[in-house]
């Protein structure tokens, strides 16, 4: 049989490495998924909604640092990416969605599903663009993979559901070039200036993010020069903090008190490879210093007084002989002492005496950093298990974790699991839920049991929208909009075959984590948290201060009294 237009887009996705597509079929991808059909180089991973298809796509590209694809049907199947390819765009990691598009000839008329994907997907893409004629094709398809492999994010291609199924005029494109990875350093003279910064500064710290994976000898030995702490980002965690002994945890407003002034006592402040988003966590009279392969990144979030254009590692190495041990530790010693009392501060929030609830959802976070392999891929929704993840999970340079850094979207980590364990097969992949982001993608627990991937996910069952009534309570308001009448999650885990459990006291909790890491399926271990948990910022603003105590008094007025007893009771008196 001739080759159609689709075999000669999936031939090239085979040729460059892709395992598997996701996504849910219709109509006009029915050249697609008939191509697809009776492969042994390409799967169809079939989920439920078109979002967790993009967010799955995300987390194996993110864990891989390859090529990931998904797709959606015309219209409203390829409007359902959205949400997740913006998260996949913002977090720079490399995805190729395949948006089918109506019949070519119905174009422009307003027919059924018709929608214009270069519009709709202009601002989550970088390259965006309509396969309007057979001959179009591999052209088209090898241009958006390698946009999306260059500038790491996502390419979107429409592609017509006739044009799909016509005779193919070009074979598939053939075998890929070797990714690019090139070595990328700042001018001699850039680094001769930002040594003599360096050396002639006494309390140096460094903010380390994603940007420095792959440079953890080189950032180590750094901080061993300079005597400088290291505060890490969030997406920086997985690559910096383990086998740090300079590490002084996050800043932020889920951050370590530690970490927040390790940065603000520092004369300089050095960033390497981050994109930091909060202003009011940088320093203010310090020297800031920032490293970035992207020179657009320069001063986005700051003042600079030294700007760069290098990659961490690269740059590290022409820097490191430049300078000269520093002897005074005095800086250091007080930031990892500090570091110490807020570490020992947060650990004993994590316990959970046998038969006291509510159960401490710092408790079960510790238990699931216990229980997991030291190679698990750990997930973690928007909302308070971002908290826990930050501040329990312990990362050891094997493990993984999986969030929606960036974008911060809801209902990220049942998709993200299902992306990291359909990638890989063998590894232990956990997902921590918040109970809202578990309902919002809610349809995608049967994709577990269709596809047997034995995720596990711990769902943090608070009955609210616990982070939204923090910001509430900081801003001094009451919360409202945010109860949550939940469903017995376990028995709807059962009835959807995977193994239900549910944890109501914390002597539960280690057994039935441990019960379902050993399950061999997926499994689903609901535990009730306490809903009033708070995860105050490492310092506490005047504002905020003002804020809460503007809420309590409000709460009183309100008659709410009963909620600030419950407040009081949970975070003072325990
Ligand atoms: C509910 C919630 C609360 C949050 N609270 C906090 C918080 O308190 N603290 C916190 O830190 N984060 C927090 N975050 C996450 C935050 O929004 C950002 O995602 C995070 O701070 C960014 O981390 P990053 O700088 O490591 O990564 P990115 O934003 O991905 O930045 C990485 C940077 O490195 C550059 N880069 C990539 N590779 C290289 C290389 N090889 N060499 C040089 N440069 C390179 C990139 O161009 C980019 O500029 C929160 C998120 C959520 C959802
Ligand atoms: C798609 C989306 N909708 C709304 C929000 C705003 N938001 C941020 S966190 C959060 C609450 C999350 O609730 P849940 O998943 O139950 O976790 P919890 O904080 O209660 O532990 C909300 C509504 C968001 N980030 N993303």
């Amino acid at each position: 049989m001739a080759r159609r237009v689709a075999d000669v887009l999936v031939d090239t996705l085979v040729a460059h490495g892709v395992e598997r597509v996701y996504g849910v079929a219709g109509d006009s991808l029915n050249g697609i998924t008939d191509s697809i059909r009776g492969r042994e180089s390409m799967a169809w991973t079939a989920v439920r909604h078109e979002e967790t298809a993009a967010f799955a796509a995300g987390a194996e590209a993110h864990l891989t640092g390859r090529l990931a694809v998904c797709v959606g049907s015309s219209g409203p199947g390829n409007l359902h990416l959205i949400n997740g390819l913006y998260d996949c765009h913002r977090s720079r990691v490399p995805v190729l969605a395949i948006a089918a598009q109506i019949p070519s000839h119905e174009l422009g008329t307003g027919y059924f599903q018709e929608t214009r994907p270069e519009h709709l997907f202009a601002q989550c893409s970088h390259y965006c663009e309509t396969v309007s004629q057979p001959d179009h094709m591999p052209r088209v398809l090898e241009i958006a993979i390698q946009t999306a492999l260059a500038r790491r994010g996502v390419s979107v291609l429409a592609l017509p559901g006739d044009i799909a199924l016509r005779d193919a005029v070009e074979p598939a494109a053939g075998s890929p070039f070797a990714q690019a990875t090139p070595s990328l350093c700042p001018s001699d003279t850039e680094l001769a200036a930002l040594a003599t910064l360096l050396d002639g500064a006494e309390k140096v710290t460094i903010l380390g993010g994603a940007g420095c994976a792959g440079a953890h000898a080189e950032l180590v030995q750094l901080a061993s020069t300079l005597q400088a702490p290291i505060v890490h980002a969030m997406r920086g965690k997985e690559f910096i903090e383990y086998d740090n002994p300079f590490d002084v945890g996050m800043t932020g407003l889920i951050g370590f008190a530690s970490g927040y002034h390790a940065m603000m006592n520092c004369d300089v402040l050095l960033m390497l490879g981050t994109d930091f988003p909060y202003r009011q966590f940088l320093p203010k009279d310090a020297k800031i210093v920032q490293v970035d392969v992207r020179g657009d990144q320069l001063g986005r979030r700051t003042r600079l007084d030294q700007g760069l254009v290098g990659d961490v590692r690269t740059t590290l190495r022409a820097l490191l002989p430049r300078l000269t041990q520093h002897a005074d530790d005095r800086h250091l010693r007080a930031a990892l002492a500090h570091y110490q009392k807020a570490r020992k501060g947060l650990d004993e929030l994590a316990v959970g005496e046998p038969g006291k609830k509510p159960i401490h959802p710092q408790y079960v976070a510790r238990v699931v950093n216990e229980l997991a392999a030291p190679d698990a891929i750990f997930s973690c929704d928007v909302g308070t298990p971002t908290v826990w993840a930050a501040r329990y999970l312990a990362m050891n340079g094997r493990r993984r974790l999986l969030g929606s850094f960036n974008h911060g979207s809801m209902a990220n980590a049942l998709p993200q699991a299902i992306g990291a364990q359909a990638s890989h097969p063998g590894r232990q992949v956990v997902a921590l839920c918040g109970d809202g982001g578990l309902a919002m993608l809610l349809g995608d627990l049967l994709t577990l049991r269709q596809h047997e991937l034995p995720v596990k996910l711990v769902v943090f069952r608070n009955d609210a929208l616990a982070f939204v009534e923090l910001e509430m309570k900081a801003a001094g308001l009451l919360d409202f909009a945010t109860g949550l009448r939940n469903p017995d999650f376990a028995r709807m885990a059962t009835a959807a075959g995977l193994l239900g459990l549910t944890a109501e006291t914390p002597e539960q909790v280690g057994p039935m984590i441990t019960r379902a890491l050993a399950h061999d399926g997926p499994a689903l271990v609901e535990v009730l948290v306490a809903r009033q948990e708070l995860s105050m910022p490492p310092t506490i603003t005047l504002e905020q201060m003002t804020g809460f105590g503007l809420f309590m008094l409000r709460a009183v007025l309100s008659g709410r009294g009963d909620e600030i007893i419950d407040l009081a009771k949970v975070n003072l008196f325990r």
